[in-house]
């Protein structure tokens, strides 16, 4: 008879082990409750347009974003089963300017999740995939607890997304392998489907918002140009697939190799200006690659090496399968 298929929560306990032993439990509570809430965000994303939850709140985010109805519920939905989970001193959303200090979760025990609880949302008019991001630290009892998300991205403890699509998938690290969980509607457990998951050395596809081509860096121009020169036996042209949403192209890029790639706007070279949020975005899906076997660069360097200096910063990212993103960054060196 085959196994039983294993369960989100029981994995999870299963890698408390490789955890520090004072972080263990409140990790494997807090992505425990994320999976809760990542069903229930699923539900109601399911029923949106029925019941009159698609379009705009009014009003924009710290980052400028005009703010959608499903955003401002996400966000609430995500803070709710996130105190519920008693190990969170700290959550950092993109919905919220400043962190929002939970005090009966402090002490050295306390953790701080960086979160975009329904990321891509301009593709939920559309009924596109969106997906939810996460990023778990310790806050070594600091008080308040929020400053404690500004170190590098080497300090997560563990980090993931979820992906409503067809299927919702749920993909989690705490730094031992990267591991996919699909969600069974009927029960509302997420069950282990792609365990230890590694990305393809080098791949044939490229995702990339191409319209922004001539703000990009004379390097990253010249990667893109050298991506969609055809060469056979060198593997090119590589296709190009761009959804919108950061978890879509960035799932895509984990099973089947390649690149996804946000890279800073560099009309003014002086002042370039990238898109993605370290925090939110950024650094937790460079550590679920990076234990994937991949490599996430700004172009000149590792995105986990990143300190930030404010909650919503913005970086650069070129993410994917090893080779490829060494090739972006020798253009980038290059730099033409
Ligand atoms: P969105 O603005 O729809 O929330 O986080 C921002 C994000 O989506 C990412 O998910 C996505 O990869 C990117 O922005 C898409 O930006 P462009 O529309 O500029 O391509």
């Amino acid at each position: 008879m085959a196994d039983a298929p294993v369960t989100l929560s029981e994995h999870v306990v299963s890698q408390q082990a490789l955890l520090p032993t004072e972080h263990a439990r409140g990790v494997a509570a807090v992505v425990g409750r994320i999976g809760r809430v990542a069903a229930v965000i699923a539900q109601e994303l399911a029923h949106a347009a029925l019941r009159d939850r698609l379009g705009y709140a009014g009003g924009t985010n710290v980052s400028g974003d005009e703010v959608k109805k499903l955003d401002v519920w996400g966000h609430e939905t995500m803070l709710a089963g996130l105190r519920a989970s008693g190990g969170v001193a700290a959550f950092i959303s993109e919905e919220s300017k400043d962190p929002i200090e939970i005090h009966e979760a402090g002490g050295a025990r306390g953790l701080v999740v960086c979160c975009d609880p329904v990321d891509g949302s301009s593709n939920l008019d559309v009924n596109s995939p969106v997906g939810t991001i996460f990023s778990v630290r310790p806050s070594r009892g600091r008080i308040p607890a929020g400053p404690a998300a500004l170190g590098p991205g080497t300090e997560q403890i563990a980090a993931g997304y979820v992906m409503y699509g067809p299927a919702t998938v749920l993909v989690y690290t705490v730094g031992q392998g990267t591991h996919g969980f699909s969600l069974d509607p009927e029960t509302g457990e997420f069950l282990l489907t792609l365990p230890d998951i590694r990305i393809p050395r080098r791949g044939t596809v490229y995702g990339i918002n191409e319209g922004n081509f001539y703000s990009w860096h004379p390097g990253q121009r010249a990667f893109v140009e050298y991506l969609r020169t055809p060469d056979k036996a060198d593997g090119r042209p590589y296709s190009l697939r761009y959804s919108g949403a950061m978890v879509a192209d960035v799932h895509r890029t984990l099973l089947h190799g390649g690149l996804f790639m946000y890279p800073a706007d560099f009309s003014d070279p002086a002042k370039p200006k990238p898109k993605l949020r370290l925090l939110y975005e950024v650094a937790p899906m460079g550590f679920v690659v990076e234990q994937a076997g991949g490599r996430a660069s700004t172009g000149t360097g590792r995105v986990l090496e990143l300190k930030a200096e404010e909650y919503h910063q913005r970086a650069a990212v070129i993410l994917g399968s090893p080779d490829d993103v060494e090739m972006a960054e020798q253009f980038y060196r290059r730099g033409t």
